[in-house]
């Protein structure tokens, strides 16, 4: 069944065989989340990091029917020069694009169905979808979320980024059980800033105590993901309250321009990146290379445990 919709890069076969310590990455972040040129060079780097730090990297994508695990270079180059004209795939899209052999970027949920059918246990990224800020009259709650409850995998991310209802996505991964961990941190970072004004679940201070704690949750059968917040390098991050009142106006322009559903966050990060003249995709880059070190050794730390 699994060769019939997906395919797996020898590569990560040869790895996933040997229990080698592999890290998912999305490609929606290359397609929709930065634009070209620095999209493709970041994600290249980003593969980099993760071999730098002992892991093998897998950049998951739907490629002519099937869900392809362990991109190629041309493939990176081909998601980022087609942005925005590549399906942005979630769960829902996946049997359209699959059946159909459309091509598709994959979101956090899509990739960590992938990651999940394949077994690859850690996925980095930059940000998670989350419950928008009006969600209770527009209903806008990402799919990530819901996958988040449900699929054996965890993310490590730059926190929850303020275009977001911080408060309302944290109460979401509580009733769904998901925890919300903070690498060196008590304080939920927000993505561009490592202060947010709301607390992570547990801080855990290395990359094994995470490994440690993804161990107990799945020995367990206490199924779902996991957050892993990472906060932006301290160099790196934008001032709190300018980029603050930036989200405020970027969200204000999506509400007159009536951006809805699947395009309301490229749009956001689009908006964002232009109202700050490509400050945030400064901070964007800095703070998806330093997801992709930590789970590399939380791959890494993981695989030592499970020897
Ligand atoms: N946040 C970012 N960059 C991104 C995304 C989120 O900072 O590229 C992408 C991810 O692929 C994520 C998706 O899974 O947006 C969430 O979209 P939505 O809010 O429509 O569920
Ligand atoms: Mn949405």
């Amino acid at each position: 069944m699994i060769s019939k919709y997906v395919e797996i890069n020898p590569i990560i076969e040869n790895g996933l065989k040997r229990q080698l310590p592999i890290v998912a990455l999305e490609s929606t972040i290359i397609s929709h989340g930065m634009p070209y040129p620095q999209n493709v060079e970041t994600a290249l780097k980003v593969e980099e990091i993760v071999r730098d730090n002992g892991a093998i990297p897998a950049t998951i994508a739907i490629i002519n029917g099937k869900f392809k695990v362990g991109l190629t270079k041309d493939e990176i180059a081909y998601l980022g020069k087609a942005g925005q004209k590549i399906v942005k795939t979630s769960r829902r899209d996946i049997p359209y694009l699959i059946s159909k052999k459309v091509d598709g970027a994959t979101t956090v949920a899509s990739t960590m169905i992938a990651a999940e059918i394949v077994g690859i246990k850690v996925f980095a990224t930059g940000g998670i979808g989350g419950v928008h800020r009006g969600a209770s009259t527009s209903f806008d709650v990402s799919a990530d979320l819901q996958e988040l409850a449900n699929t054996n995998v965890a993310v490590v991310c730059a926190g929850i980024k303020s275009i977001l209802d911080l408060g309302l996505t944290l109460e979401y991964l509580e009733t769904h059980g998901v925890p919300v961990l903070g690498y060196k941190t008590k304080e939920l970072p927000a993505f561009y800033t490592q202060k947010s004004g709301f607390e992570v679940n547990y801080r855990l201070d290395s990359a094994n105590e995470i490994a440690k704690f993804l161990q107990a949750k799945w020995d367990m059968n206490l199924k779902g993901g996991v957050v892993i917040a990472n906060p932006v390098p301290a160099a790196h991050q934008l001032d709190y309250n300018i980029i603050t009142k930036t989200i405020e106006k970027a969200i204000l322009e999506a509400e007159m321009n009536k951006i809805k559903g699947k395009e309301s966050t490229p749009f956001l990060l689009a908006k964002v990146k232009e109202l700050t003249e490509g400050k945030s995709l400064d901070a964007n880059i800095q703070l998806v290379y330093n997801n992709a070190k930590l789970a590399a050794e939380v791959a890494s730390s993981l695989s030592n445990l499970n020897c």
